[in-house]
Protein backbone atom coordinates (compact mmCIF):
# COMPACT_ATOMS: atom_id res chain seq x y z
CA UNK A 1 0.00 0.00 0.00
CA UNK A 2 0.86 3.49 -0.77
CA UNK A 3 -0.81 4.70 1.81
CA UNK A 4 1.42 5.45 5.23
CA UNK A 5 -0.83 7.06 7.74
CA UNK A 6 -3.55 5.61 9.40
CA UNK A 7 -6.83 6.66 8.10
CA UNK A 8 -9.47 7.80 10.92
CA UNK A 9 -12.55 6.38 10.67
CA UNK A 10 -15.14 7.98 8.29
CA UNK A 11 -17.23 10.45 10.71
CA UNK A 12 -13.88 11.35 12.38
CA UNK A 13 -12.81 12.92 9.12
CA UNK A 14 -12.23 16.80 9.00
CA UNK A 15 -14.22 17.17 5.91
CA UNK A 16 -16.82 14.74 6.92
CA UNK A 17 -17.30 17.01 10.04
CA UNK A 18 -17.62 20.15 7.85
CA UNK A 19 -19.82 18.03 5.04
CA UNK A 20 -22.15 17.63 8.46
CA UNK A 21 -21.94 21.22 8.96
CA UNK A 22 -22.53 22.54 5.36
CA UNK A 23 -25.30 19.92 4.60
CA UNK A 24 -27.47 21.75 7.12
CA UNK A 25 -27.08 25.33 5.34
CA UNK A 26 -27.53 23.23 1.69
CA UNK A 27 -30.92 21.95 3.03
CA UNK A 28 -32.05 25.77 3.67
CA UNK A 29 -31.65 26.90 0.62
CA UNK A 30 -32.78 25.53 -3.17
CA UNK A 31 -32.20 24.59 -6.21
CA UNK A 32 -34.88 27.62 -7.62
CA UNK A 33 -32.35 29.75 -5.71
CA UNK A 34 -28.92 28.25 -6.47
CA UNK A 35 -29.88 28.30 -9.94
CA UNK A 36 -31.14 32.16 -9.70
CA UNK A 37 -28.08 33.16 -7.75
CA UNK A 38 -25.98 32.26 -10.33
CA UNK A 39 -26.97 32.19 -14.17
CA UNK A 40 -23.93 30.58 -15.32
CA UNK A 41 -24.64 27.31 -12.83
CA UNK A 42 -25.58 25.09 -15.59
CA UNK A 43 -22.45 25.56 -17.64
CA UNK A 44 -20.11 25.54 -14.96
CA UNK A 45 -21.36 22.50 -13.21
CA UNK A 46 -20.78 20.29 -16.27
CA UNK A 47 -18.26 17.37 -17.23
CA UNK A 48 -17.22 16.30 -20.55
CA UNK A 49 -15.06 13.47 -20.64
CA UNK A 50 -14.68 10.68 -23.64
CA UNK A 51 -17.35 11.68 -24.81
CA UNK A 52 -19.45 11.22 -21.92
CA UNK A 53 -21.21 14.72 -20.22
CA UNK A 54 -22.08 14.87 -17.20
CA UNK A 55 -24.53 18.09 -15.93
CA UNK A 56 -24.72 17.56 -12.61
CA UNK A 57 -25.53 20.97 -12.01
CA UNK A 58 -29.62 19.92 -10.90
CA UNK A 59 -27.79 18.60 -7.34
CA UNK A 60 -28.09 20.09 -4.00
CA UNK A 61 -24.76 21.10 -3.92
CA UNK A 62 -22.82 24.28 -4.35
CA UNK A 63 -18.70 24.50 -5.23
CA UNK A 64 -18.23 24.25 -1.43
CA UNK A 65 -19.78 21.02 -1.73
CA UNK A 66 -18.09 19.87 -4.01
CA UNK A 67 -14.86 21.33 -2.17
CA UNK A 68 -15.31 18.80 0.88
CA UNK A 69 -16.51 16.10 -1.11
CA UNK A 70 -13.59 15.93 -2.79
CA UNK A 71 -11.52 16.61 0.23
CA UNK A 72 -13.40 13.39 1.97
CA UNK A 73 -12.38 11.40 -1.17
CA UNK A 74 -8.54 12.50 -0.50
CA UNK A 75 -8.93 11.91 3.76
CA UNK A 76 -10.08 8.48 2.24
CA UNK A 77 -7.17 7.60 0.34
CA UNK A 78 -8.93 7.43 -2.84
CA UNK A 79 -5.74 8.21 -4.87
CA UNK A 80 -3.86 5.17 -3.49
CA UNK A 81 -6.56 2.96 -2.95
CA UNK A 82 -7.23 3.11 -6.88
CA UNK A 83 -3.45 2.95 -7.71
CA UNK A 84 -3.68 -0.36 -5.50
CA UNK A 85 -5.76 -1.96 -7.38
CA UNK A 86 -4.85 -0.65 -10.78
CA UNK A 87 -1.22 -2.47 -9.86
CA UNK A 88 -2.84 -5.66 -8.74
CA UNK A 89 -2.50 -4.68 -5.10
CA UNK A 90 -4.65 -7.70 -3.18
CA UNK A 91 -7.16 -5.00 -2.12
CA UNK A 92 -10.29 -7.38 -2.03
CA UNK A 93 -8.57 -8.35 1.79
CA UNK A 94 -11.06 -10.48 3.29
CA UNK A 95 -10.73 -13.15 0.20
CA UNK A 96 -6.86 -11.98 -0.52
CA UNK A 97 -7.23 -11.06 -4.06
CA UNK A 98 -6.42 -8.73 -6.25
CA UNK A 99 -9.26 -6.62 -7.76
CA UNK A 100 -8.09 -6.45 -11.74
CA UNK A 101 -11.02 -6.02 -14.05
CA UNK A 102 -9.38 -3.05 -15.77
CA UNK A 103 -7.12 -6.00 -16.83
CA UNK A 104 -9.43 -7.21 -18.54
CA UNK A 105 -9.62 -4.49 -20.82
CA UNK A 106 -5.46 -3.01 -21.16
CA UNK A 107 -4.15 -2.97 -24.10
CA UNK A 108 -1.75 -5.86 -25.16
CA UNK A 109 1.81 -3.00 -24.72
CA UNK A 110 0.81 -2.53 -20.59
CA UNK A 111 1.99 -4.71 -17.73
CA UNK A 112 0.30 -5.72 -14.82
CA UNK A 113 1.65 -8.04 -11.78
CA UNK A 114 0.16 -10.28 -9.78
CA UNK A 115 2.33 -12.26 -7.47
CA UNK A 116 5.08 -11.05 -9.83
CA UNK A 117 3.07 -12.41 -12.99
CA UNK A 118 1.94 -10.46 -15.75
CA UNK A 119 -1.86 -11.30 -16.21
CA UNK A 120 -2.04 -9.24 -19.72
CA UNK A 121 -0.71 -11.43 -22.15
CA UNK A 122 -2.94 -14.20 -20.12
CA UNK A 123 -5.97 -11.93 -21.22
CA UNK A 124 -4.48 -11.54 -24.61
CA UNK A 125 -4.65 -14.81 -25.22
CA UNK A 126 -8.04 -15.82 -24.02
CA UNK A 127 -9.77 -12.82 -25.90
CA UNK A 128 -7.40 -14.37 -29.32
CA UNK A 129 -9.31 -17.58 -28.68
CA UNK A 130 -12.38 -16.06 -28.02
CA UNK A 131 -11.79 -14.25 -31.34
CA UNK A 132 -11.10 -17.20 -33.07
CA UNK A 133 -14.48 -19.30 -31.61
CA UNK A 134 -16.83 -16.29 -32.17
CA UNK A 135 -15.73 -16.07 -36.05
CA UNK A 136 -16.33 -19.23 -36.52
CA UNK A 137 -19.79 -19.63 -35.35
CA UNK A 138 -20.49 -16.25 -37.03
CA UNK A 139 -19.16 -17.41 -40.36
CA UNK A 140 -21.16 -20.47 -40.12
CA UNK A 141 -17.57 -22.62 -40.09
CA UNK A 142 -18.20 -24.50 -36.80
CA UNK A 143 -20.60 -26.88 -37.49
CA UNK A 144 -22.59 -28.83 -35.10
CA UNK A 145 -22.54 -32.71 -35.34
CA UNK A 146 -24.68 -32.98 -38.21
CA UNK A 147 -22.87 -30.91 -40.24
CA UNK A 148 -25.51 -28.39 -39.57
CA UNK A 149 -24.35 -24.03 -38.62
CA UNK A 150 -24.99 -23.05 -35.27
CA UNK A 151 -28.33 -20.89 -35.37
CA UNK A 152 -28.83 -20.58 -31.57
CA UNK A 153 -26.06 -19.79 -28.82
CA UNK A 154 -27.82 -19.68 -25.54
CA UNK A 155 -25.98 -18.45 -22.16
CA UNK A 156 -26.09 -20.70 -19.05
CA UNK A 157 -25.17 -18.50 -16.07
CA UNK A 158 -26.36 -16.34 -13.24
CA UNK A 159 -25.48 -13.38 -11.47
CA UNK A 160 -22.48 -11.75 -12.51
CA UNK A 161 -21.89 -14.76 -15.06
CA UNK A 162 -25.73 -13.68 -16.17
CA UNK A 163 -26.47 -10.10 -15.84
CA UNK A 164 -23.35 -8.45 -17.87
CA UNK A 165 -23.97 -10.73 -20.65
CA UNK A 166 -27.76 -10.40 -21.21
CA UNK A 167 -27.40 -6.46 -20.59
CA UNK A 168 -24.65 -6.15 -22.95
CA UNK A 169 -26.50 -8.79 -25.60
CA UNK A 170 -29.71 -5.90 -25.35
CA UNK A 171 -27.68 -3.07 -25.22
CA UNK A 172 -26.08 -3.79 -28.54
CA UNK A 173 -28.79 -5.69 -29.81
CA UNK A 174 -28.41 -3.18 -33.13
CA UNK A 175 -24.98 -4.40 -33.61
CA UNK A 176 -25.49 -7.97 -33.41
CA UNK A 177 -25.52 -10.43 -36.16
CA UNK A 178 -29.34 -11.24 -36.59
CA UNK A 179 -29.25 -14.55 -38.05
CA UNK A 180 -28.24 -15.69 -34.51
CA UNK A 181 -30.44 -16.04 -31.63
CA UNK A 182 -29.26 -15.61 -28.59
CA UNK A 183 -31.00 -16.96 -25.19
CA UNK A 184 -30.43 -16.52 -21.35
CA UNK A 185 -30.82 -19.02 -18.93
CA UNK A 186 -30.24 -18.33 -15.59
CA UNK A 187 -32.95 -19.51 -13.04
CA UNK A 188 -33.19 -22.50 -11.68
CA UNK A 189 -36.99 -22.49 -12.28
CA UNK A 190 -37.07 -24.76 -15.16
CA UNK A 191 -39.77 -22.67 -17.00
CA UNK A 192 -36.00 -20.32 -17.45
CA UNK A 193 -34.56 -23.28 -19.47
CA UNK A 194 -37.97 -24.72 -21.16
CA UNK A 195 -39.14 -21.50 -22.69
CA UNK A 196 -35.88 -20.52 -23.75
CA UNK A 197 -35.22 -23.93 -25.67
CA UNK A 198 -38.75 -24.74 -26.54
CA UNK A 199 -38.45 -23.52 -30.38
CA UNK A 200 -34.93 -24.23 -30.71
CA UNK A 201 -33.35 -27.35 -32.57
CA UNK A 202 -30.68 -29.23 -30.32
CA UNK A 203 -28.56 -29.80 -33.75
CA UNK A 204 -28.26 -26.08 -34.32
CA UNK A 205 -27.56 -25.10 -30.58
CA UNK A 206 -24.85 -23.92 -28.74
CA UNK A 207 -24.44 -23.89 -24.82
CA UNK A 208 -22.30 -21.80 -23.22
CA UNK A 209 -22.10 -22.83 -19.69
CA UNK A 210 -21.06 -19.53 -17.65
CA UNK A 211 -20.05 -20.07 -13.93
CA UNK A 212 -16.68 -18.70 -12.68
CA UNK A 213 -16.85 -21.59 -10.15
CA UNK A 214 -18.29 -24.66 -12.07
CA UNK A 215 -20.37 -25.26 -8.71
CA UNK A 216 -22.97 -22.61 -9.11
CA UNK A 217 -26.46 -24.47 -8.00
CA UNK A 218 -28.76 -22.69 -10.77
CA UNK A 219 -26.06 -22.81 -13.41
CA UNK A 220 -25.52 -26.47 -13.01
CA UNK A 221 -28.71 -27.87 -12.68
CA UNK A 222 -29.59 -25.83 -15.93
CA UNK A 223 -26.44 -27.50 -17.17
CA UNK A 224 -27.18 -30.76 -16.84
CA UNK A 225 -30.94 -29.88 -17.87
CA UNK A 226 -29.19 -28.55 -20.80
CA UNK A 227 -27.27 -31.71 -21.68
CA UNK A 228 -30.10 -33.87 -21.53
CA UNK A 229 -32.07 -31.93 -23.37
CA UNK A 230 -29.52 -31.95 -26.21
CA UNK A 231 -28.74 -36.07 -25.98
CA UNK A 232 -32.18 -36.48 -25.87
CA UNK A 233 -32.48 -35.61 -29.48
CA UNK A 234 -30.70 -38.89 -30.21
CA UNK A 235 -27.30 -36.81 -30.47
CA UNK A 236 -24.21 -38.99 -29.03
CA UNK A 237 -22.19 -38.15 -25.91
CA UNK A 238 -18.95 -36.92 -28.20
CA UNK A 239 -21.68 -34.52 -29.92
CA UNK A 240 -21.21 -32.23 -26.46
CA UNK A 241 -17.64 -30.94 -27.97
CA UNK A 242 -19.59 -29.47 -30.92
CA UNK A 243 -22.41 -27.99 -28.81
CA UNK A 244 -20.93 -26.85 -25.27
CA UNK A 245 -18.25 -24.56 -23.96
CA UNK A 246 -17.13 -23.41 -20.65
CA UNK A 247 -16.70 -20.02 -19.27
CA UNK A 248 -15.08 -20.40 -15.84
CA UNK A 249 -11.71 -20.48 -13.83
CA UNK A 250 -12.20 -24.44 -12.65
CA UNK A 251 -10.68 -26.59 -15.47
CA UNK A 252 -11.28 -29.58 -13.55
CA UNK A 253 -14.80 -29.16 -12.65
CA UNK A 254 -15.77 -28.47 -16.49
CA UNK A 255 -13.67 -31.37 -17.44
CA UNK A 256 -15.87 -33.39 -15.20
CA UNK A 257 -19.13 -32.03 -16.54
CA UNK A 258 -17.66 -33.75 -20.01
CA UNK A 259 -17.20 -30.12 -21.49
CA UNK A 260 -13.63 -31.05 -23.95
CA UNK A 261 -11.00 -28.36 -22.20
CA UNK A 262 -10.41 -27.05 -25.99
CA UNK A 263 -13.64 -25.25 -25.44
CA UNK A 264 -12.95 -23.64 -21.93
CA UNK A 265 -12.65 -20.15 -22.11
CA UNK A 266 -10.85 -18.69 -18.66
CA UNK A 267 -10.46 -16.21 -16.16
CA UNK A 268 -9.01 -15.50 -12.93
CA UNK A 269 -10.08 -15.37 -9.26
CA UNK A 270 -8.50 -11.56 -9.34
CA UNK A 271 -12.24 -10.83 -11.86
CA UNK A 272 -15.20 -10.19 -9.60
CA UNK A 273 -18.48 -12.31 -11.05
CA UNK A 274 -19.82 -8.88 -11.32
CA UNK A 275 -17.06 -7.24 -12.69
CA UNK A 276 -16.48 -9.76 -15.50
CA UNK A 277 -18.82 -9.20 -18.46
CA UNK A 278 -15.60 -7.86 -20.15
CA UNK A 279 -13.74 -11.43 -19.78
CA UNK A 280 -14.61 -14.86 -21.15
CA UNK A 281 -18.17 -14.62 -19.41
CA UNK A 282 -18.66 -12.09 -22.34
CA UNK A 283 -18.21 -14.42 -24.99
CA UNK A 284 -22.02 -14.58 -26.43
CA UNK A 285 -21.65 -10.72 -26.32
CA UNK A 286 -18.54 -11.14 -28.42
CA UNK A 287 -20.32 -13.90 -31.07
CA UNK A 288 -23.46 -11.21 -31.31
CA UNK A 289 -21.80 -8.11 -32.12
CA UNK A 290 -18.69 -9.61 -33.60
CA UNK A 291 -15.21 -9.33 -32.12
CA UNK A 292 -14.14 -5.84 -33.85
CA UNK A 293 -16.65 -4.39 -31.79
CA UNK A 294 -16.00 -6.48 -28.73
CA UNK A 295 -12.50 -4.79 -28.67
CA UNK A 296 -14.85 -1.29 -29.17
CA UNK A 297 -16.13 -1.84 -25.90
CA UNK A 298 -12.95 -2.84 -23.99
CA UNK A 299 -11.51 0.35 -25.63
CA UNK A 300 -14.59 2.15 -24.05
CA UNK A 301 -13.99 0.78 -20.63
CA UNK A 302 -10.11 1.20 -21.04
CA UNK A 303 -10.60 4.90 -21.79
CA UNK A 304 -12.59 5.61 -18.74
CA UNK A 305 -10.20 3.15 -16.51
CA UNK A 306 -7.76 5.63 -17.85
CA UNK A 307 -9.46 9.12 -17.02
CA UNK A 308 -10.60 7.58 -13.65
CA UNK A 309 -7.11 7.02 -12.72
CA UNK A 310 -5.22 10.26 -14.16
CA UNK A 311 -7.68 12.81 -13.94
CA UNK A 312 -8.28 15.69 -10.89
CA UNK A 313 -11.32 14.43 -8.90
CA UNK A 314 -12.49 17.79 -10.00
CA UNK A 315 -13.47 16.73 -13.72
CA UNK A 316 -13.24 12.83 -12.71
CA UNK A 317 -16.84 11.52 -14.25
CA UNK A 318 -16.75 8.55 -11.92
CA UNK A 319 -15.51 9.96 -8.65
CA UNK A 320 -18.33 12.66 -9.08
CA UNK A 321 -20.63 10.59 -9.46
CA UNK A 322 -19.50 8.37 -6.48
CA UNK A 323 -19.30 11.43 -4.49
CA UNK A 324 -22.46 12.82 -5.07
CA UNK A 325 -24.13 9.23 -3.96
CA UNK A 326 -22.24 10.01 -0.56
CA UNK A 327 -23.15 12.84 -0.30
CA UNK A 328 -27.29 12.16 -0.77
CA UNK A 329 -26.91 8.58 1.06
CA UNK A 330 -24.69 10.00 4.57
CA UNK A 331 -25.84 13.45 4.87
CA UNK A 332 -29.68 13.02 3.56
CA UNK A 333 -30.94 10.32 4.28
CA UNK A 334 -31.39 8.86 0.97
CA UNK A 335 -32.50 5.25 0.69
CA UNK A 336 -32.08 5.11 -3.27
CA UNK A 337 -30.74 6.07 -6.62
CA UNK A 338 -33.04 5.79 -9.86
CA UNK A 339 -31.26 4.71 -13.16
CA UNK A 340 -33.49 6.08 -16.22
CA UNK A 341 -32.38 5.36 -18.99
CA UNK A 342 -33.56 6.98 -21.98
CA UNK A 343 -32.89 4.09 -24.52
CA UNK A 344 -34.95 0.75 -25.03
CA UNK A 345 -32.02 -0.96 -25.88
CA UNK A 346 -31.05 -0.39 -21.99
CA UNK A 347 -33.38 -2.04 -20.61
CA UNK A 348 -31.61 -3.98 -18.58
CA UNK A 349 -28.62 -1.60 -17.40
CA UNK A 350 -30.62 -0.47 -14.27
CA UNK A 351 -30.91 -4.49 -13.17
CA UNK A 352 -27.08 -4.83 -14.35
CA UNK A 353 -26.32 -1.89 -12.19
CA UNK A 354 -28.34 -3.15 -9.10
CA UNK A 355 -25.76 -6.33 -8.95
CA UNK A 356 -23.05 -3.82 -9.38
CA UNK A 357 -23.79 -1.43 -7.21
CA UNK A 358 -25.78 -3.22 -3.99
CA UNK A 359 -23.51 -6.49 -3.94
CA UNK A 360 -20.42 -4.43 -4.02
CA UNK A 361 -21.64 -2.06 -1.50
CA UNK A 362 -23.95 -3.71 0.35
CA UNK A 363 -21.91 -3.97 3.26
CA UNK A 364 -21.99 -3.52 6.87
CA UNK A 365 -18.80 -3.02 8.28
CA UNK A 366 -15.28 -1.85 7.36
CA UNK A 367 -12.13 -3.52 6.18
CA UNK A 368 -11.26 -4.31 9.55
CA UNK A 369 -14.43 -5.77 10.62
CA UNK A 370 -15.65 -2.81 12.52
CA UNK A 371 -19.66 -2.12 12.41
CA UNK A 372 -20.22 1.27 10.15
CA UNK A 373 -22.34 4.17 12.25
CA UNK A 374 -23.40 5.25 8.47
CA UNK A 375 -25.37 4.21 5.81
CA UNK A 376 -23.58 2.64 2.86
CA UNK A 377 -24.85 1.17 -0.59
CA UNK A 378 -27.84 2.58 -1.54
CA UNK A 379 -30.64 0.83 -3.74
CA UNK A 380 -30.02 0.72 -7.10
CA UNK A 381 -33.35 0.64 -9.07
CA UNK A 382 -34.79 1.88 -12.24
CA UNK A 383 -36.41 1.79 -15.90
CA UNK A 384 -36.16 2.94 -19.03
CA UNK A 385 -37.62 6.34 -19.97
CA UNK A 386 -40.18 7.43 -20.85
CA UNK A 387 -42.13 4.11 -19.61
CA UNK A 388 -41.50 4.67 -16.08
CA UNK A 389 -42.88 8.22 -16.16
CA UNK A 390 -45.80 6.73 -16.63
CA UNK A 391 -45.60 4.57 -13.38
CA UNK A 392 -43.46 5.27 -10.44
CA UNK A 393 -42.42 8.85 -11.17
CA UNK A 394 -45.48 9.81 -9.41
CA UNK A 395 -43.40 9.26 -6.20
CA UNK A 396 -40.34 10.54 -7.52
CA UNK A 397 -42.09 14.03 -7.97
CA UNK A 398 -44.87 13.94 -5.35
CA UNK A 399 -43.92 11.95 -2.84
CA UNK A 400 -41.93 12.45 0.71
CA UNK A 401 -38.40 10.50 -0.27
CA UNK A 402 -35.41 12.09 -1.71
CA UNK A 403 -34.45 10.00 -4.82
CA UNK A 404 -31.36 11.20 -6.53
CA UNK A 405 -31.99 10.42 -10.43
CA UNK A 406 -29.47 9.33 -13.23
CA UNK A 407 -30.77 10.30 -16.51
CA UNK A 408 -29.07 8.59 -19.44
CA UNK A 409 -29.61 9.61 -22.51
CA UNK A 410 -27.87 10.12 -26.22
CA UNK A 411 -27.58 12.39 -29.11
CA UNK A 412 -28.30 10.20 -31.95
CA UNK A 413 -31.06 7.36 -32.69
CA UNK A 414 -30.35 4.17 -33.66
CA UNK A 415 -33.59 3.64 -35.19
CA UNK A 416 -34.82 7.47 -36.64
CA UNK A 417 -38.57 7.29 -36.88
CA UNK A 418 -40.09 10.26 -37.54
CA UNK A 419 -39.87 12.68 -34.63
CA UNK A 420 -39.73 9.59 -31.73
CA UNK A 421 -36.18 11.02 -30.80
CA UNK A 422 -36.71 14.55 -30.42
CA UNK A 423 -39.97 12.96 -28.17
CA UNK A 424 -37.68 11.12 -25.84
CA UNK A 425 -34.88 13.36 -25.65
CA UNK A 426 -37.62 16.32 -24.33
CA UNK A 427 -38.38 14.14 -21.96
CA UNK A 428 -35.62 13.64 -20.04
CA UNK A 429 -34.81 17.29 -19.87
CA UNK A 430 -38.07 17.96 -18.94
CA UNK A 431 -38.32 15.23 -16.13
CA UNK A 432 -34.90 16.78 -14.87
CA UNK A 433 -36.02 20.18 -14.98
CA UNK A 434 -39.56 19.62 -12.87
CA UNK A 435 -37.83 17.05 -10.54
CA UNK A 436 -35.40 20.29 -10.19
CA UNK A 437 -37.70 23.55 -10.15
CA UNK A 438 -41.45 22.12 -9.60
CA UNK A 439 -43.84 24.02 -9.63
CA UNK A 440 -44.91 26.69 -6.78
CA UNK A 441 -48.60 27.13 -5.55
CA UNK A 442 -48.39 30.46 -7.22
CA UNK A 443 -47.76 29.15 -10.65
CA UNK A 444 -50.33 26.97 -9.95
CA UNK A 445 -53.05 29.42 -8.97
CA UNK A 446 -52.09 31.12 -11.84
CA UNK A 447 -53.16 28.06 -13.97
CA UNK A 448 -56.64 28.93 -12.74
CA UNK A 449 -56.60 25.62 -10.62
CA UNK A 450 -59.76 25.23 -8.43
CA UNK A 451 -58.26 26.29 -4.61
CA UNK A 452 -59.29 23.08 -2.99
CA UNK A 453 -56.87 21.23 -5.71
CA UNK A 454 -54.13 23.89 -5.35
CA UNK A 455 -52.10 22.04 -2.84
CA UNK A 456 -52.27 18.58 -5.10
CA UNK A 457 -50.74 20.28 -8.48
CA UNK A 458 -47.96 21.70 -6.70
CA UNK A 459 -44.45 20.35 -7.18
CA UNK A 460 -41.94 21.17 -4.39
CA UNK A 461 -38.84 20.81 -6.86
CA UNK A 462 -35.62 20.80 -4.95
CA UNK A 463 -35.06 17.25 -6.05
CA UNK A 464 -31.61 16.48 -7.21
CA UNK A 465 -30.58 14.70 -10.79
CA UNK A 466 -27.55 14.16 -13.32
CA UNK A 467 -27.98 13.73 -16.78
CA UNK A 468 -25.66 11.73 -18.77
CA UNK A 469 -25.03 12.28 -22.16
CA UNK A 470 -23.35 10.64 -25.30
CA UNK A 471 -23.35 10.74 -28.94
CA UNK A 472 -24.71 7.36 -29.71
CA UNK A 473 -25.01 4.23 -27.61
CA UNK A 474 -22.30 1.99 -29.51
CA UNK A 475 -20.13 -0.80 -27.96
CA UNK A 476 -17.53 1.72 -27.12
CA UNK A 477 -19.95 4.19 -25.62
CA UNK A 478 -21.76 1.26 -23.48
CA UNK A 479 -18.31 0.10 -22.16
CA UNK A 480 -17.29 3.95 -20.98
CA UNK A 481 -20.43 4.27 -19.26
CA UNK A 482 -20.59 0.40 -17.74
CA UNK A 483 -16.65 1.72 -16.41
CA UNK A 484 -18.36 5.07 -14.91
CA UNK A 485 -20.82 3.52 -12.84
CA UNK A 486 -17.48 0.61 -11.67
CA UNK A 487 -15.28 2.93 -10.71
CA UNK A 488 -18.41 5.20 -9.28
CA UNK A 489 -19.23 1.96 -6.79
CA UNK A 490 -15.37 1.95 -6.13
CA UNK A 491 -15.09 5.78 -5.23
CA UNK A 492 -17.97 5.04 -2.69
CA UNK A 493 -16.70 1.73 -1.47
CA UNK A 494 -13.23 3.69 -0.66
CA UNK A 495 -14.65 6.46 1.36
CA UNK A 496 -17.13 4.19 3.53
CA UNK A 497 -14.01 1.79 4.17
CA UNK A 498 -15.42 -1.01 2.99
CA UNK A 499 -14.66 -4.26 0.99
CA UNK A 500 -16.51 -3.22 -2.18
CA UNK A 501 -15.17 -6.87 -3.79
CA UNK A 502 -16.50 -9.60 -1.81
CA UNK A 503 -20.10 -10.91 -1.51
CA UNK A 504 -20.39 -12.85 1.78
CA UNK A 505 -24.16 -12.43 1.51
CA UNK A 506 -24.64 -14.51 -1.76
CA UNK A 507 -22.06 -16.96 -1.02
CA UNK A 508 -24.34 -17.28 2.25
CA UNK A 509 -27.65 -18.51 -0.03
CA UNK A 510 -25.63 -20.14 -2.18
CA UNK A 511 -25.08 -22.56 1.31
CA UNK A 512 -28.52 -22.74 2.77
CA UNK A 513 -30.60 -23.98 0.30
CA UNK A 514 -28.22 -27.12 -0.02
CA UNK A 515 -29.29 -28.35 3.55
CA UNK A 516 -32.97 -28.06 2.49
CA UNK A 517 -32.80 -29.87 -0.76
CA UNK A 518 -32.82 -33.32 0.73
CA UNK A 519 -35.26 -32.25 3.30
CA UNK A 520 -38.56 -31.34 0.58
CA UNK A 521 -38.35 -35.35 -0.11
CA UNK A 522 -42.37 -36.39 0.81
CA UNK A 523 -41.40 -39.95 1.30
CA UNK A 524 -37.92 -40.04 3.14
CA UNK A 525 -39.37 -37.34 5.74
CA UNK A 526 -36.86 -36.14 7.53
CA UNK A 527 -37.21 -34.80 10.69
CA UNK A 528 -37.12 -30.83 10.51
CA UNK A 529 -34.20 -29.04 12.89
CA UNK A 530 -35.25 -25.49 11.88
CA UNK A 531 -37.21 -22.98 13.71
CA UNK A 532 -41.38 -23.39 13.58
CA UNK A 533 -42.04 -21.37 10.94
CA UNK A 534 -39.57 -22.96 8.48
CA UNK A 535 -40.80 -26.28 9.67
CA UNK A 536 -43.89 -25.53 8.94
CA UNK A 537 -43.48 -24.16 5.08
CA UNK A 538 -41.44 -27.49 4.74
CA UNK A 539 -44.18 -29.57 5.88
CA UNK A 540 -46.86 -27.99 4.03
CA UNK A 541 -44.32 -27.98 0.89
CA UNK A 542 -44.22 -31.83 1.46
CA UNK A 543 -48.09 -32.46 1.42
CA UNK A 544 -48.88 -30.00 -1.22
CA UNK A 545 -45.84 -30.50 -3.84
C1 LIG B 1 -20.84 -11.73 -8.39
C2 LIG B 1 -21.29 -12.77 -7.48
C3 LIG B 1 -22.36 -13.68 -8.04
C4 LIG B 1 -21.82 -14.72 -9.03
C5 LIG B 1 -22.89 -15.78 -9.24
C6 LIG B 1 -22.46 -16.83 -10.22
O1 LIG B 1 -20.02 -10.90 -8.15
O2 LIG B 1 -20.22 -13.46 -6.98
O3 LIG B 1 -23.41 -13.00 -8.64
O4 LIG B 1 -21.47 -14.12 -10.22
O5 LIG B 1 -23.25 -16.35 -8.02
O6 LIG B 1 -21.28 -17.45 -9.80
P1 LIG B 1 -20.49 -18.40 -10.76
O7 LIG B 1 -20.02 -17.60 -11.93
O8 LIG B 1 -19.36 -18.95 -9.97
O9 LIG B 1 -21.46 -19.46 -11.21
Amino acid sequence: MTQTQPIPFLTERPAWKALQAHAETIKATDLRKLFADDPKRGEQMRVEAEGLFLDYSKNRITAETLKLLIQLAKDSGLRARCEAMFTGEKINTTEGRAVLHVALRAPASESIKVDGEDVVPEVHKVLDKMTSFANRIRSGEWTGHTGKRIRNVINIGIGGSDLGPVMAYEALKHYSQRDLTFRFVSNVDGTDFVEATRDLVPEETMFLVASKTFTTLETMTNAHTARDWFLASGAPETAIAKHFAALSTNTKLVGEFGIDTENMFGFWDWVGGRYSMDSAIGLSTMIAIGPDAFQEMLAGFHAMDVHFRTTPLEQNLPALLGLLTVWYTDFFDAQTVAILPYDQYMKRFPAYLQQLTMESNGKHVTLDGTRVTYSTGPIYWGEPGTNGQHSFYQLIHQGTRLIPCDFIGFFKALNPLGNHHDLLMANIFAQAEALAFGKTAEQVKAEGVAPELVAHKVFEGNRPSNVILADKLDPMTLGKLIALYEHSVFTQGVVWGIDSFDQWGVELGKALAQKIVPELDSKAALPLHHDSSTNELIELYRSNK
